[in-house]
């Protein structure tokens, strides 16, 4: 018999609701976490500025009416602090800590035909029927390596694992490389309180206003219908409400039609703003109209013309990187202390022990901060060597991750993955996403076990489809045009392809429900 029925790795929004599913269902569960508490990317991630880009309404668990009815978010975009104070929440109120196992990380999994052996790096190692990794899409850092880092005589910070007694950045000479979400909410946060601030920017950024503000009226007005909100949610394109659907860009190209819908959406904020015309990822002329308006947003922001063509975003589409969502960021360059290196024309050759030499010119500083990203999607379940008796799932996964749905993968039995690459993930709301594979996992091992069946595996023909038809729908947008971490084109030597299911939520909801239905259609059961 093995240890436990489950093992779960990850404690953060997707291992803390499927432990709560897996213990409502009986299921003896383990869960294993690497960081000292819950929280996951609410636990690392804590640089000044950090908060979300889905409106807290919305990003945040709907599995319990009671919860939503008793949790007070403050502002549309709740911050960091916010947000690990609901996990904690959460994880008090359902109990769940008694059977996580904190500051202990998985290193290897190994199927013996009848169970996983899960060996943490205690060399401690224990057995389940069932693995799920709960191990989080953007949860293993990317750090790329800089000449000289290790001469710096100041300190370094990476946003992704911010230290947890906080910075005192007052005062500061501070560098900054890196302008994604993480490095623009960093930048917006720190320029009033340092004395310079030095941006190392390789890509122009589109970032949408989040017009962020408090909403104690907006939830007390959604709170009696709080269950149907989230009902329709489920079924949206990117798992949270854009208003009504929006028209086709080609059948309504009037320009002021056009203009003023996209003002509306700017006034509205955040990343609804792709959704204005429902073709924005699939029509070129589409996707031009909304980056070009964005781009004047970014002119109208910035006051030297120069600095702002540099800020400006030309060489991708526009939500073909995940947009985002900011407070100010713009503004912030027309601040006296702030400066902008371009390092596509002036490339970083190395960090001295007093700044940084981009092209000729050393660029002093104090502080480094690096906002470089994640190795997305793949990273933090390719650093477990996941063993099925004759290969390793990252063997398998060389040219490109293959899953049947984005929850198995074949050859792996009974190993799911929670937002796996190739279901919606990281293109949507994640706690939509989130909840929907949790339920859907619960559901198919009290399938099994209500059978008397002990093993669950894709078949390999069911996951040859689905990755070919994850591949070409997104070959249909404008996606796999961006070097982006959607594509893995971040991390040095990893294959590029689309990583996520680009069809959306809700029709990725009606094709797993259905697959379930017909009795897990394209699953070997046994
Ligand atoms: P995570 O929160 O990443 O948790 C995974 C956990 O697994 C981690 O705690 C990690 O320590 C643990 N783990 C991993 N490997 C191992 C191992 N081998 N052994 C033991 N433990 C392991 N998404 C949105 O939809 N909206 C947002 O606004 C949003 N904002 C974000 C802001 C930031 C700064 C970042 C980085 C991401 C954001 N995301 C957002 C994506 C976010 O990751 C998800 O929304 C969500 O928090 C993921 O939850 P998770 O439990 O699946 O993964
Ligand atoms: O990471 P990123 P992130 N030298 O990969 C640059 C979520 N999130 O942590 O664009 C120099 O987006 C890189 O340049 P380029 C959200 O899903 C959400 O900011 O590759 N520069 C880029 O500018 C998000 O998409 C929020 O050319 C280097 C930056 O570093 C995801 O997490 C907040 C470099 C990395 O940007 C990841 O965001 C934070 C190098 N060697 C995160 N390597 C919200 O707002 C990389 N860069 C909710």
């Amino acid at each position: 018999m093995p240890d436990h029925d489950v093992i779960v790795i990850g404690a953060g929004f997707s291992g803390l609701y499927q432990l709560k599913c897996l213990r409502d269902q009986g299921f003896d569960t383990w869960v294993v976490e690497a960081g000292d508490e819950v929280g996951g990317t609410w636990y690392w991630n804590r640089y000044p500025g950090a908060r979300c880009d889905i409106e807290s309404l919305e990003y945040s668990y709907s599995f319990d009416p009671a919860l939503e009815q008793e949790w007070d978010w403050s502002e549309r975009y709740a911050a960091q602090p916010e947000i690990l104070a609901y996990l904690r929440h959460v994880a008090d109120r359902y109990d769940l800590r008694r059977d996580i196992s904190f500051r202990t990380r998985v290193e290897q999994l190994d199927w013996d035909g009848t169970q996983w052996t899960v060996t943490t790096d205690d060399g401690a190692s224990r057995t389940a029927r069932y693995v799920i990794a709960a191990t989080g899409c953007l949860s293993m850092p990317s750090r790329p390596e800089f000449d000289g880092m290790a001469e710096f005589a100041g300190e370094v910070y990476w946003t992704s694992s911010w230290p947890h007694e906080g910075v005192d950045l007052a005062g500061k000479r501070v560098a900054v490389i890196g302008t994604g979400s993480s490095g623009l909410q960093t930048i917006t946060a720190i320029a009033p309180i340092v004395s310079r601030l030095t941006v190392f920017q390789r890509t122009p950024t589109y970032a949408v206003p989040a017009h962020n503000k408090p909403i104690a009226d907006r939830l007390a007005a959604l709170r009696p219908r709080y269950p149907d909100f989230r009902e329709e949610s489920r079924l949206t394109r990117a798992g949270f409400h854009c208003g009504e659907e929006s028209t086709a860009f080609y059948a309504d190209t009037e320009p002021s039609r056009v203009r003023a819908e996209f003002e509306r959406r700017w006034l509205d904020g955040g990343l609804c703003y792709t959704q204005a015309f429902r073709d924005i990822l699939t029509d070129v002329d589409a996707n031009e109209a909304a980056a070009e308006h964005v781009r004047e947003q970014i002119r109208l922001k910035v006051a030297d013309p120069e600095l702002a063509e540099r800020l400006t975003p030309r060489t991708y589409p526009i939500g073909a990187k995940r947009m985002c969502v900011d407070t100010g960021y713009f503004e912030v360059y027309n601040e006296d202390h702030v400066s902008l290196v371009d390092i596509e024309t002036d490339p970083i050759r190395r960090i001295t022990p007093r700044g940084i030499l981009a092209g000729e010119t050393e660029h002093e500083a104090e502080v480094i901060i690096l906002a470089t990203g994640f190795d997305a999607m793949t990273g933090a379940l390719n650093a477990i060597a996941i063993r099925n008796g004759r290969r390793t799932l990252r063997e398998k996964w060389e040219a490109g991750p293959q899953t049947y749905l984005g929850l198995m993968s074949a050859g792996f039995p009974n190993l799911f993955f929670i937002t796996g690459p190739q279901s919606p993930s990281v293109l949507s709301n994640m706690v939509t996403s989130i909840e929907y594979h949790v339920d859907w996992v619960t559901r198919a091992l009290a399938h099994l076990r209500s059978k008397g069946l002990r093993r669950m595996e894709p078949d390999p023909a069911a996951e040859e489809n689905w990755v070919n038809a994850t591949n070409d729908i997104a070959d249909l947008t404008v996606m796999p045009r961006a070097a982006s971490w959607y594509m893995g084109a971040n991390i040095p030597g990893k294959r590029r392809v689309f990583l996520p299911f680009v069809g959306g939520v809700g029709t990725y909801k009606q094709i797993a429900d259905g697959v379930a239905v017909a009795g897990y259609h394209g699953f070997e059961l046994s």
